[in-house]
């Protein structure tokens, strides 16, 4: 279904503008829901950070489980790919400028990195649409596929603003170099950051405790995502692989 994502992700721009996952109707329902729960962001340098969404319930569960993007995080990942973190991004009026960076795991390993398979899928998530001046993200093209760290003359040279609708989501490998932007208009600019990752990665953020309500609330596209039976989930690996030799 995405396989012109697929290919853009890991062999063209290094991420890929989806149209229209959510309406703008929902996207601004979760916008309004992320601005009612600023006490409990962190402030990361001037922009504000919420962690711990997925107790926001079923709103929150079916983002991260939208078929869209989960048919990509398995092409990409596996169909065992599991959920490294789910935060809500506040972009303040007047906020600084954001670090340029490449994405958990790949900025916390050694040099040598993947492009392809590819480790690590992160969504970012327009709750609003997002222009040159609320702060749409600075992205290089293709840097996937620049080896090393990211410098900043380079990226300076190549860097262009992501912007859409309210809904659509840019889809990114891990390793494109990015950071995000000041925000120039007078209202908060929000964004829902979703962090694929292959099963063998350790969780970036932890996402639980789960209680037995939530589990036994989950649907399964869910479980699989949070790795609630890991055990379970590595044995499928053992499987597969021992029919591929
Ligand atoms: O909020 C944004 O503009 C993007 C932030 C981002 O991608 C990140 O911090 O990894």
């Amino acid at each position: 279904m995405e396989g012109h994502a697929y290919d853009d992700i890991l062999h063209g721009n290094g991420y890929h503008l989806l149209r229209g996952v959510i309406s703008p109707d929902e996207a601004d329902t979760v916008r309004s829901l992320a601005l009612s729960k600023l006490d409990e962001g962190i402030d990361q340098n001037g922009q504000i950070a919420i962690r711990k969404t997925l107790h926001w319930g079923s709103i929150i569960h079916n983002m991260v489980t939208n078929p869209r993007l989960l048919s990509l995080a398995h092409r990409l990942l596996g169909e065992d790919a599991t959920l490294g973190a789910v935060t809500a991004r506040i972009l303040p009026p007047n906020c600084p400028l954001g670090g340029l960076h490449i994405d958990y795991p790949y900025w916390a390993m050694n040099p040598g990195l993947p492009v392809d398979p590819a480790l690590m899928m992160q969504v970012i998530w327009m709750m609003e649409p997002f222009t040159e001046q609320n702060g749409g993200t600075w992205v290089a093209p293709g840097s996937q596929l620049w080896t090393g760290a990211p410098e900043r003359e380079r990226f300076e040279a190549n860097a262009i603003q992501a912007t859409g609708n309210a809904g659509d989501a840019v889809v990114s490998h891990g390793l494109l170099w990015h950071r995000t932007a000041i925000n120039h208009s007078d209202k908060p600019r929000v964004a829902i950051l979703i962090n694929y990752t292959q099963l063998a990665v350790r969780p970036l953020t932890n996402l639980g405790p789960f209680d037995d309500d939530f589990v036994d609330g989950a649907s399964e596209p869910l479980k699989t995502l949070l790795a609630l039976d890991l055990e379970r989930a590595l044995a499928k690996r053992v499987k597969t692989h021992a029919q591929q030799t």
